[in-house]
């Protein structure tokens, strides 16, 4: 009998040890004020992270919680992880970050967890989202629907189109290039031409642009599933002399990309609500770690903005900020 316990106990402890299979609760405390917030977001510079941090920085401000704000140069799992491992050094109470990689991250964010910090996943998310305690995003699948629709009915609902993924395995990128992907099936008359990566980089996606065209001078449209996608896209149109013929939609609403819309290099931006993802995930967190009721998975929405509603105030609430 003894020795079926200790084999037992020798069993538990083994399941207790591997590698992503124990996650711990957030330490609870009484108040949050005077509290450690690190915030990593995806990539430096991005409005759309900009954005999401005046939400986290007011947010956590109105819960006395001080906030370090420390981003990778690129939107790059390999940049990102030594991030996430100097955080967890600095010992922070509460870490939001927006995993640019959904399996990647997950060994770096199983050590902070592990470490007693509270964890919410922000804007993109991990295939095993149990390391964090609360996840707020863009539903992206639906986001890739709007797409195909606001995209078959610019271009009549008939020809060739073409989707720019930004990086593959980002759980954003692959959401918007599958939604986009089951919902333009049923749009009968479009030929899919399938998705091409240009990891972040406007360049690359000017690029594939070109190399498009010169294979098929007819392509009707383009659906650039992030800024940086949409910005590549408009240049790679511009050099081809395309602007205006070949239709655009794109993810996102930073201020680059409203120009595009006013001058008719992209005819249909879909936006996401970053500020808002931001409060609500700093929300979360403090419920997580004060032990009040956490929601798992917190839905955001997206507004689609044309040249014909940008005046709308639900349409110039949805711009992207530079600063707060
Ligand atoms: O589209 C957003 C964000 O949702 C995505 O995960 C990465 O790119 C952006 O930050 C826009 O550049």
């Amino acid at each position: 009998m003894l020795k079926k316990l200790a084999l037992v106990a020798a069993v538990l402890s083994v399941a207790a040890c591997s590698p992503g299979t124990t996650t711990s609760a957030p330490q609870t405390r009484d108040s949050v004020a005077g509290q450690k917030l690190a915030f990593v977001p995806g990539v430096a510079g991005d409005s759309f992270y900009i954005t999401m941090q005046c939400g986290i920085q007011a947010e956590a401000a109105k819960n006395g919680m001080t906030v370090d704000v420390q981003a990778p140069q690129q939107f790059d799992p390999s940049l990102q992880t030594p991030i996430v491992n100097g955080v967890i050094a600095q010992k922070p109470a509460a870490l939001l970050i927006a995993p640019t990689d959904a399996s990647a991250l997950y060994p770096p964010l199983l050590q902070a967890n592990q470490a007693g910090i509270a964890i919410g996943l922000v804007d993109t998310t991990l295939e095993r989202a149990d390391v964090a305690a609360t996840s707020v995003s863009t539903d992206n699948a639906a986001g890739g629907a709007a797409a195909a629709d606001a995209l078959a009915q610019l271009v009549g609902d008939r020809g060739k189109v073409l989707v720019i993924a930004f990086k593959a395995g980002a759980s954003t990128s692959d959401a918007r290039q599958h939604g986009f992907e089951d919902r333009i099936k049923a749009h009968r008359g479009i030929t899919y031409l399938g998705a091409q990566i240009n990891d972040n980089d406007p360049a690359k996606a000017a690029s594939i642009i070109s190399a498009t065209l010169a294979a098929h001078p007819d392509l009707a449209g383009v659906f650039a599933t992030n800024q940086f996608a949409a910005e590549g896209t408009a240049t790679g149109l511009r050099n081809a002399g395309k602007v205006g013929a070949v239709k655009v939609v794109g993810f996102d609403a930073g201020p680059v990309q409203i120009k595009q819309l006013q001058q008719g290099e992209v005819q249909a931006l879909i936006a996401q609500q970053p500020y808002r993802i931001g409060t609500d995930a700093v929300d979360q967190i403090v419920a997580a770690m004060t032990g009040k009721p956490v929601t798992k998975q917190v839905p955001s929405g997206t507004v689609t903005v044309t040249q014909a509603n940008l005046g709308d105030p639900a349409s110039q609430q949805a711009v992207y900020k530079t600063t707060c």
